[in-house]
């Protein structure tokens, strides 16, 4: 029987061919993807991983929240899972490989486990989580928010889309409300495998992130009220101009994560201006500016700064400034027995790797307030993500699922 230390390998044409099936459904318009949560395109996508899960002998399990979760027995029922996870929502120009690659590779385990006939200790469980874009209904993380107990199921529920649709009746809408509660399951250990989405294992020229943290973030929903005037006949002196306050805050942005490198960033990525007609100038404009950082002081210390700014900057436009936190998390450490085995991993497989703190926000962060918890990554091609262009080659996604496997089996206990 082959033991963890055994040369296993992971079937990487069958990993590679699954996520390019799944990449069929939901397509963007330019070669990446567009699933959306809580979309008939991710009802779709939801039912190609079941029948998956299905044909690899797994039994699953829904929550409330949506969440799938596919379970491989152990020879011990009873033990706390080993859970290997991410997500299947895409932004709207969303690539193929973000979060697919992380739950896929979950399922390539597990199909390889079956190949070989190995049986574990423990039970293996993949996750799906629901919403970790939080690009249709904010915040990001939303379902495994719920599962470690930041967000209420009814907070949740009520988060609306830029259509005024409710998460809970689009969840329902799509027929994928479980029955289980929320945050019940108990996880020995949570695992997730995700591509870089930044520009440093490409660069360093290493196959495997080892993540020993992730950046905190600041989701800030701004609410600017000017005054709606013809946009040819208003004199200069008469305007309330929201557009103008928007455009000074985004300049402020800039320059404070600027003041605050290296280890900062900030920026915004969603906009919505009333009455959004040529020839009006700005009643209401509402945008969301992200900040994020390794280091909490800067975090926070950056969030006071906007909020102190802001309402200067609109004062002397006599434009109204709201503002309300929609999403946060502080920066995580992932758990150091985990990240070691994950290392170990690496250089038993002879991958070449280096630690890295995750740029970008993901379900671990938040898998980390409830279990130990870690991070696989993978180099991508120019870090571009969030951009249908994005892209990664098969060898990368090769050698972190080799390592996902190797550091899954040391944790679950592979039984002789
Ligand atoms: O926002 C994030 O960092 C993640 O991609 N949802
Ligand atoms: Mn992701
Ligand atoms: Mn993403």
């Amino acid at each position: 029987m082959p033991n963890p230390s055994d040369n296993l390998r992971i079937n990487a044409d069958r990993l590679w061919d699954s996520i390019h099936e799944l990449a069929k459904i939901g397509p963007g318009i330019a070669g990446g993807s567009n699933r959306q949560t809580l979309t008939d395109a991710d009802a779709e996508g939801r039912k190609l991983f079941k029948k998956w899960c299905d044909d690899a002998g797994l039994t699953m399990g829904v929550d409330q929240m949506g969440t799938m979760f596919a379970r491989r027995e152990g020879t011990e029922p009873d033990l706390d899972p080993v859970y290997v996870g991410s997500h299947l929502d895409t932004q709207p120009t969303g690539g193929r490989y973000d979060g697919v690659l992380g739950v896929l590779s979950a399922l390539e385990l597990v199909r390889t486990l079956n190949d070989l006939g190995i049986r574990t200790r423990r039970p293996i469980v993949i996750v799906n989580w629901t919403n970790e874009e939080g690009a249709r209904f904010a915040p990001a993380m939303m379902a495994s928010g719920v599962f470690a107990g930041q967000f209420s199921l009814d907070y949740a529920y009520g988060r609306k889309d830029p259509d005024g649709k409710t998460f809970g009746d689009e969840l329902k809408r799509i027929g994928w409300v479980g029955d289980e509660k929320v945050g019940a399951r108990r996880m020995h250990a949570y695992f997730e495998y995700h591509i870089e989405q930044g520009p440093i294992l490409e660069a360093e020229r290493k196959q495997v992130g080892v993540v020993t943290h992730g950046q905190g973030l600041w989701w800030l929903e701004f609410t600017l009220t000017g005054k709606e005037a013809h946009t040819g006949s208003t004199p200069m002196n008469m305007r309330v101009n929201a557009g103008l306050a928007m455009a000074r805050i985004f300049e402020m942005v800039q320059r404070i994560a600027m003041d605050n490198q290296p280890g900062a960033v900030g920026g915004v990525g969603q906009v919505f201006f009333s009455p959004n007609s040529r020839n009006v100038l700005p009643g209401k404009v509402v945008f969301t500016v992200d900040i994020r950082s390794p280091d909490q002081a800067k975090l926070d210390a950056m969030r006071a700064r906007i909020e102190a700014e802001a309402p200067e900057i609109c004062e002397a436009l006599g434009v109204k400034c709201a503002i309300e936190p929609v999403g946060h998390f502080d920066p995580v450490t992932f758990d150091p027995t985990l990240v070691a085995r994950v290392r170990k991993a690496a250089e038993d497989l002879g991958y070449s790797h280096m630690n890295i703190i995750s740029g970008a926000g993901h379900d671990a962060c938040w898998a980390a307030k409830v279990a130990p918890a870690t991070m696989i990554m993978c180099p991508c091609v120019d870090g571009l993500s969030h951009n249908e262009a994005e892209n990664i080659s098969k060898e990368w996604a090769e050698g972190g699922a080799d390592v996902l496997l190797r550091a899954v089996l040391e944790t679950a206990e592979i039984v002789p």
